[in-house]
């Protein structure tokens, strides 16, 4: 039996926002990603190459007044296309995990593709939040964009900054770890059979 595509669009507008996302699960990481917001272009190229999923992105929104509500719709989007896109979750890995470096910062995550909505998030260094990275995205908004996935995707992801210093590769490594946890949870395992859950549903 083949698979149904795993692939989803997601258009979602607000008075602060307009994104049109599409998503494929089973890509190759080739993304066009046009968030106005260029440092989350670039978290966001990351995410794609490293969980092999294809991603674009087109957003306009209202970021003469901060980024914030653009890169936190583009969060829930994103994990409104994932739990599209997992459709039934028939034959998935389930869990992942990834310990990922950029120099000096060393990112651990874990994803379960639960149903359960949660994330612990913990290890950025004091002051991380306040720090305008490229002079705009500023680095709370690293933990908003993860619980705007896992909320909206029902993920349940730990992301544990082990060290770090420079707030740009802090950043990119998390969403790498991200990423590359993602992409073992997402995987087709054929030695799975139906859904991966003794309660047969996830
Ligand atoms: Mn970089």
């Amino acid at each position: 039996m083949s698979q149904p595509q795993r692939i989803a669009r997601i258009q979602r507008e607000t008075s602060e926002s307009r994104i049109d996302l599409t998503l494929n699960l089973d890509g190759t990481g080739v993304s066009d990603i046009q968030s106005t917001v260029p440092f989350y272009d670039h978290l966001l190229t990351a995410f794609a190459k490293h969980a092999l999923v294809d991603l674009t992105v087109r957003a306009q929104g209202d970021i003469e007044i901060d980024v914030h509500h653009t890169v936190e719709d583009i969060g829930i989007a994103l994990g409104q296309a994932i739990k599209q896109a997992l459709g039934t979750k028939e034959g998935i890995s389930r869990f992942g995990d990834a310990l990922v470096p950029l120099d000096e910062a060393l990112v651990q995550a874990v994803v379960d593709i639960s149903g359960r909505p949660y994330l612990v998030h913990t290890g950025e260094p004091a002051g991380f939040e306040f720090h305008l990275i490229g002079g705009h995205f500023t680095g709370s908004m690293v933990r908003h964009v993860f619980e705007a996935i896992a909320f909206n995707a029902a993920l349940t992801v730990h992301v544990t900054v082990v060290g770090g210093r420079d707030p740009h590769h802090i950043a990119e490594a998390e969403f790498k770890a991200f990423a590359r946890a993602f992409r073992q949870a997402k995987s087709l395992d054929p030695l799975v059979s139906g859904i991966p859950s003794t309660k047969g549903a996830l």
